[in-house]
């Protein structure tokens, strides 16, 4: 089995798994996180599998770039256009999901 087939989040985008969508195009998944750390925790993917953001940023960079344009219409939407994006890269990092994703934290004041 390729990592593509066995993987979770492919299985979210392909709707094998059910997941809260928040956003949909024709590149990009956006779904509400299952144990969120905010308010508002919302995970952005590209449909594309790739392992984690640097490889995502090198072969795609303008997917990167609207995954970002993706998290600030959430924000703008949820909480005056504020969030925290952050990429786990690496399983020393708290990297559990190998396929790049986005986590967006909005929806209230968040801790330093
Ligand atoms: P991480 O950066 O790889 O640790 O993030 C994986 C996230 O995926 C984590 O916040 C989980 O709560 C989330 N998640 C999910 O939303 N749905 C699932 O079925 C599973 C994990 I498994």
């Amino acid at each position: 089995m390729s990592e593509a087939e066995d993987c979770l989040f492919c299985k979210i985008v392909a709707g094998q798994i059910p997941s809260t969508k928040v956003y949909e195009d024709d590149t990009t998944y956006a779904f509400k996180d299952i144990n969120p750390q905010a308010k508002i925790h919302v995970l952005i993917v590209p449909k594309k599998h790739v392992a984690n953001v640097s490889e995502l940023a090198k072969s795609d960079p303008a997917q990167l770039a609207h995954m970002v344009e993706v998290a600030q219409g959430i924000a703008d939407k949820e909480f005056h256009g504020e969030y925290r994006l952050v990429f786990n890269t690496g399983r020393d990092a708290g990297q559990t999901v190998f396929h790049a994703h986005a986590h967006v934290l909005t929806g209230e004041v968040l801790d330093e």
